[in-house]
């Protein structure tokens, strides 16, 4: 039986069960002070596609209830839980007109609740997705602030009388909006239904921390906060619009001194386009501001002058890529992840969706879960789920998608190119419906889908694969209990081999008297692996049943010695 996560041993830790509750002690590393998230498995869900209870063809919170034995079964510790808050959904809750409730969408506060004491029940944790770097234009803050220019609320937002850069928003188009009603513009980074909030202002952090410190009370275990690295700006900057801005710090200190602070939980901030410098200042524990971050560079390596910009990504560089990660995050830590709710899916992305489908699939989580972090897995992706690749416009949702089409095909791309570029590059790829069976909607609602399911659901669906060993799921299973069990996996320091092959991913992890070898055939080729003193290693976990002297296509192994 899983003990309730306060119970549950540090690995490697020699001071036994923490009975007292404490979560953290200085055991190996002096550098990095043990948490239990450093062992943990977090699991991603994009409500609006997990799973629908009442038929109405969106997912929802009892829909997600009642997929628990999932999870459960697969050994997560943490549920990250993308927004469910009131939302005119104009970018699928992330932009949020309520900060503290549920939209009926997904049902109540008291469903809410019942998932928080269900998943405390099975000794997994609750991180809410937290929206703060801007709000819905239907927010009350924001209605007030524009309702004139003398609105106690006007400085809660970004307001000018005329745009002070010529920022381009997230979304496509002007990054500053003119209001008729009081004519001034203001700020918004994503779409216009998503105006920011303006930091600097006391009054905007002192109502965010009450906010969080709500949901905290409530017993929510810790946030992934939306665009964290945006809610500090420089406006006199060219690039500034993705932030970084002289007050970041401050504020994430004040954040953690004001509510993170003494409490057991985690917090993992999102920040497109920051340095490996930039996330060790955020991460160290000294400098008490976040506990991990998400980074973006290795899912831009293979786009172009823009998102939708395709170019080719040899191993080479993917690897070099995590490698200046794992070495330079120094007592901070890094977040792990291939898919989210904004990517593609890896196994099209990165893997092989066809022939080698199920084994390309596990062996890119064995890869990424062997690396020193915290790994994150999005909803279908221990199904080897692939992209959806729609082939018509009607079939996409995404406001990101559908305003970069409308302004390709506008500048005169040919229709075709652009939803050719979609495919490969659309959010809408990640987001739908997850496959629970091969019945009518794969099992996700009685309704119709908000969004057409997968071309594969047939064949590629959890019931398929719940009592299949060779399964995506099965092998996702064994991997997260090798995290759980074996200390190397979550604190063994890294050593990048081969760095130069074009096919194979090699790379070692030590930890006290254990050695980790993890290796990894990425190409449609059989392999042999230049790696001597390893032929006695006892294999702990291979993705293809009985390996021999060869790797074959896709087949990647972890040996310890
Ligand atoms: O995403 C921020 C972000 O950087 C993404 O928009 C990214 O640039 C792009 O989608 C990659 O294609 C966060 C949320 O994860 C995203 O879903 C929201 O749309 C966005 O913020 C605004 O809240």
């Amino acid at each position: 039986m899983r003990l309730p996560y306060r119970q549950r041993p540090l690995p490697g830790c020699r001071g036994g069960p923490h009975l007292d509750g404490r979560t953290s002690c200085v055991c190996q590393d002096p550098r990095v002070i043990q948490q239990w998230w450093h062992s943990a498995v977090v699991y991603q869900v994009w409500p609006r596609s997990f799973a629908d209870s009442n038929g109405d063809g969106v997912g929802d919170l009892r829909g997600l209830i009642g997929k628990l034995d999932h999870l459960s079964d697969l050994g997560v510790d943490v549920v990250w839980l993308s927004p469910v808050y009131p939302s005119p959904q104009v970018d699928n809750g992330y932009d949020i007109s309520d900060y503290q409730d549920v939209d009926p969408l997904f049902g109540t506060l008291a469903d809410l609740d019942e998932l928080i004491a269900c998943l405390h029940a099975r000794g997994m944790r609750l991180v809410l997705d937290v929206v703060v770097n801007h709000t819905s234009d239907q927010h009350p803050w924001f209605v007030e602030s524009r309702s004139s220019r003398t609105s106690p609320k006007r400085h809660w937002y970004f307001w000018c009388d005329q745009p002070p850069n010529d920022w381009t928003s997230l979304f496509a188009g002007p990054a500053w909006q003119l209001d008729e009603a009081t004519g001034e513009y203001y700020l918004h980074t994503f779409a216009r239904e998503q105006p920011d909030l303006r930091w600097e202002e006391p009054q905007v952090r002192a109502a965010v921390v009450d906010l969080l410190r709500w949901w905290l009370d409530r017993g929510v275990d810790g946030f992934r906060l939306d665009v964290i690295s945006m809610i500090s700006k420089d406006l006199d900057k060219p690039e500034g619009i993705l932030g970084f801005g002289p007050d970041l710090h401050d504020h994430l200190h004040e954040l953690h001194r004001e509510v993170f602070a003494g409490r057991d939980l985690i917090t993992v901030g999102e920040t497109p386009g920051t340095s490996v410098e930039q996330a060790r200042l955020l991460t160290e524990p000294e400098r008490r501001e976040l506990d991990m971050v998400f980074e973006f560079e290795h899912v831009s390596l293979d786009r172009g002058v823009s998102k939708w910009d395709v170019v080719p990504l040899t191993l080479p560089t993917l690897k070099r890529c995590f490698e200046t990660w794992q070495d330079g995050i120094g007592s901070g830590w890094n977040s792990l992840y291939w898919d989210n709710h904004d990517q593609p899916r890896v196994v099209s992305r990165f893997g092989d969706d066809g022939e080698h489908r199920v084994a390309s699939a596990s062996t890119l989580a064995t890869v990424l879960h062997l690396h020193r972090g915290t790994p994150f897995i999005y909803q279908g992706e221990e199904l080897g789920m692939a992209d959806a690749r729609f082939t018509s416009l009607s079939d996409y949702r995404d406001l990101e998608s559908l305003n970069h089409y409308a302004e390709a095909v506008a500048r005169g791309q040919p229709p075709e190119q652009v939803l050719a570029a979609l495919q490969r590059t659309s959010r809408d790829n990640a987001r739908t419906p997850v496959q629970w069976d091969s019945s009518q909607h794969a099992g996700f609602t009685a309704g119709t889908p908000w969004i057409p399911v997968g071309s594969a659901a047939g064949t590629v669906n959890a019931a398929a694969q719940r009592n299949d060993p060779h399964s995506v799921l099965a092998h996702y299973r064994r991997l997260i209990r090798l995290r759980h069990e074996v200390p190397a996996v979550a604190y063994g320091d890294f050593t990048l081999l081969l760095p130069e092959d074009e096919r194979v991913w090699a790379f070692t992890r030590h930890y006290e008297q254990v050695e980790l070898l993890v290796v990894a055939n990425l190409s449609a080729q059989h392999v042999v692996p230049a790696l001597d003193g390893w032929q006695d290693g006892e294999l702990l976990l291979g993705n293809l049943p009985e390996p021999g002297p060869v790797l074959r296509p896709w087949e990647s192994r972890v040996l310890r010695r």
